[in-house]
């Protein structure tokens, strides 16, 4: 068992200042879609599926096969057909903001998506004001309706998001689990919107760092084994090789992953990590944010910093670990189908594709 995790902290003192996943200031106009090809270092066929977005992060495929965005500093849920037809599912813009976190430099808004029973819910996350930080449910073309209520990112146990991320369906819980990188939780939320802690990762050291490093959970994916796994961006100063993919399962069926043995490193080594995914093979594809989080998050423009400062999509096949994608701008989200890896380089502001073999 890796000692850097402690379970169980339920009456967690969350910190003043925990930076999560961001975006730039720049605000680009709306969404453009296009078809440019370009082959990176590998040989490997990059398309660019959207451009023009203003922080592109969770991705869905609908059951049409059409792609989903949560676009977090633009507010939207973009729908973008096989034709390329891009179109935002709402005429009302779900809460967003492009001056949120410290220094009021981040974006905060729709940053996941779930499919569940024929419906699309969006989770919105929000440092600065946690009254925004819900899940919602799409109604129709004009708009949305909350499905938690208004949390409280202080609350002892129950009914609080602090910055919800990523979201993955979860019956076992009537409803789904959520990562929450301001809370350093995994969240149950049922389909009533009650929402208690189900996973609360510990701080940990690391040499030469006086203050604890945050795990800060991010990308959530469902394996075939149907366990759920949970990546780790880490906390400042974003330490190489610390971060992991977690695997999560509720043994004891008791409602959480807060005993023995449900919470156990699947794969380390990690940096940065703030999406993963699952192929149809089994393949677990793993976005590392940046090759320098500390220069990216340092202040600026964090387009600059990003492209600067690129990350990379690792592959995880059971026993090794390769380079999938280098050189792609702050990937902060991942999807695969049976032959394709769509890629969100939120600060690059795209998503972009890549055939899988
Ligand atoms: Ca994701
Ligand atoms: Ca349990």
């Amino acid at each position: 068992m890796n000692p850097s995790l402690k379970l169980v902290a339920r009456n967690l003192h969350l910190s003043a200042c925990r930076i999560v996943i961001i975006a730039p200031l720049l605000i680009i106009t709306a969404s453009v879609a296009c078809a440019s090809e370009s082959a990176d270092d590998d040989g490997i066929v990059v398309e660019v599926v959207v451009e023009g977005l203003t922080s592109p992060r969770g991705l869905a495929l609908d059951q049409d096969g059409n792609l989903l965005i949560a676009e977090t500093g633009g507010g939207r849920l973009l729908k973008v057909t096989r034709d390329r037809d891009v179109r935002s599912l709402t005429t009302t813009r779900l809460p967003h903001a492009l001056n949120s976190g410290p220094d009021a430099a981040y974006t905060a808004g729709p940053s996941a998506i779930s499919l569940l029973n024929g419906e699309v819910f969006v989770i919105v996350g929000e440092f600065r004001g946690n009254k925004s930080a819900r899940l919602y449910r799409i109604t129709g073309e004009t708009g949305y309706e909350a499905v938690t209520p208004v949390t409280d990112a202080f609350s002892p146990t129950e009914n609080r998001f602090s910055n919800p991320y990523d979201i993955v369906n979860a019956p076992e819980v009537d409803g789904w689990i959520v990562s929450d990188p301001g809370g350093n939780s995994l969240l149950a939320v049922d389909l009533d919107g009650n929402i208690h802690d189900y996973v609360v990762f510990q701080s940990f050291t690391i040499p030469d760092h006086e203050a604890p490093v945050e795990m800060v959970p991010t990308g959530i994916a469902r394996g075939a084994d149907g366990a759920v796994y949970v990546g780790s961006l880490t906390g400042f100063p974003y330490p190489r090789e610390q971060a992991v993919v977690w695997r999560v399962e509720d043994l004891n069926g008791d409602g959480d992953a807060m005993d023995e043995g449900e919470v156990e490193p699947f794969v380390t080594g990690l940096t940065t990590v703030t999406d993963i995914t699952f192929g149809a093979d089994g393949t677990l594809y793993i976005a590392e944010f940046s090759s320098d989080t500390k220069a990216v998050l340092q202040g600026g423009d964090f387009s600059k910093n990003a492209a600067s400062n690129p990350g990379r999509v690792l592959r995880w096949n059971g026993s090794e670990l390769t380079v999938f994608a280098d050189n792609v701008v702050s990937p902060t989200g991942l999807l695969a189908t049976e032959s394709t890896l769509y890629i969100s380089e939120e600060y690059a502001g795209r998503v972009s594709k890549r055939p899988l073999n």
